[in-house]
């Protein structure tokens, strides 16, 4: 009866130290693994070349995307009853995704000297949008996909009527998100200027005009590389282009450190989306989290259909020069962020 209590007792005291054992390391477990998933998704560690500037860009890129995540989740927070169309923000929302673009605004900002916080709201904004963007390219009277991020584009799970209501809330929030929440420390011009370069990247002098022309040019034939560019600079480039100078904008940077950072952010959103169309030539939909090989179904003119596959990724590397050479004059290691985010884009896998 005695050893049968001694042993109880054993037990007992094995299970308490286990208890403790977890709960006390709980917290960095997770902390590890979602570093290491967040690094997996961004795909970073295929990376050696970025090394070359003796920082750290996984560590930099996986810190900004859980600031930003983190922000995001705050933005839109779940209200009781729960909203569909809450529910479906912030499925698009923190549904993944690289978060390059408010990476490349908090590291324009932290580069002319200001502070995370300081362009944290327009960082947001720029996600919105971009999410805005992606679910109404995925509609079904646009380029029709089922898959988004390895999961159910928007209309899949919510329906077409919700999909196109919640694009529209988040251009809304986003643009609410700078005029509102941006540190009353910023010069309201700035935050004006910060919203109109916004707007204007999303209109008929960017992202609306880019898939308008892109949309018209299916199927066309005889379309040249001025068409093909026009596309990818308003469809693509003008989101990244405004991401960066808005960034810098609010950060305080002058005239010329704004356009200096501006002609990077073009170059990098063109070379963005060279890179993105050799991808879909390349990649299996698994690997992309996308359906691959659409354009080339869709008769879209795109750089490995105009150029071939080779001569695009030569392109690719031709504007990351070009990118880098705006940034040449910069503090060597402020600009070391963006220097690896261009090297980030050009060698990207996802
Ligand atoms: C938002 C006003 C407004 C209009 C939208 C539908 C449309 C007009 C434009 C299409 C823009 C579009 C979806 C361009 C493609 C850009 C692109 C390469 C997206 C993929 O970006 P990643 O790889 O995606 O950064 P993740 O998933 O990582 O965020």
């Amino acid at each position: 009866m005695e050893n049968r209590e001694t042993l109880v007792y054993i037990l007992i005291c094995i299970f308490l130290s286990l208890h403790f054992l977890f709960w006390r390391f709980r917290p960095r477990y997770t902390e590890v693994t979602s570093v290491f998933r967040l690094t997996n998704h961004l795909n970073i560690r295929s990376l050696a070349s970025v090394t070359s500037y003796n920082f750290d860009f996984m560590l930099y890129m996986v810190n900004k995307a859980k600031s930003v995540n983190k922000a995001l989740d705050k933005a839109v927070p779940l209200c009781k009853p729960a909203l569909k169309i809450r529910e479906s923000m912030r499925y698009t929302l923190l549904s993944g995704g690289k978060r390059v673009r408010p990476m490349l605004c908090l590291a324009a900002c932290e580069l002319v000297g200001g502070q995370e916080s300081t362009a944290m709201p327009t960082a947001c904004a720029v996600e919105m949008l971009h999410a805005s963007s992606l679910i109404q390219d995925d509609l079904p009277c646009m380029d029709d996909d089922n898959l988004r991020r390895g999961k159910p584009t928007n209309h899949k799970v919510y329906g077409e009527d919700i999909s196109v209501l919640t694009a529209d809330a988040l251009i809304a929030l986003a643009v609410k998100k700078m005029a509102a929440s941006t540190s009353l420390g910023v010069p309201p011009e700035r935050v004006l200027r910060a919203i109109l370069e916004m707007t204007k990247a999303l209109g008929t002098e960017g992202l609306v005009a880019g898939q308008a022309a892109d949309l018209a040019g299916e199927g066309m034939s005889g379309l040249g590389l001025e068409y093909l560019e026009f596309i990818h600079i308003h469809k693509t480039a003008a989101l990244l282009e405004a991401s960066a100078v808005a960034g810098a904008i609010v950060g305080g940077g002058s005239d010329e450190e704004i356009e200096r950072l501006r002609m990077y952010a073009r170059c990098i959103g063109l070379m963005f989306q060279v890179v993105d169309d050799v991808l879909d030539v390349t990649k299996s939909s698994e690997e992309l989290g996308k359906t691959a090989g659409k354009d080339l179904v869709a008769g879209k003119l795109t750089y490995p259909r105009f150029m071939g596959v080779e001569k695009s990724k030569e392109y690719a590397e031709k504007l990351n020069v070009e990118a880098r050479e705006h940034l040449q004059g910069f503090d060597s290691q402020k600009v070391a962020p963006l220097l690896s985010l261009a090297d980030y884009i050009v060698n990207r896998q996802n």
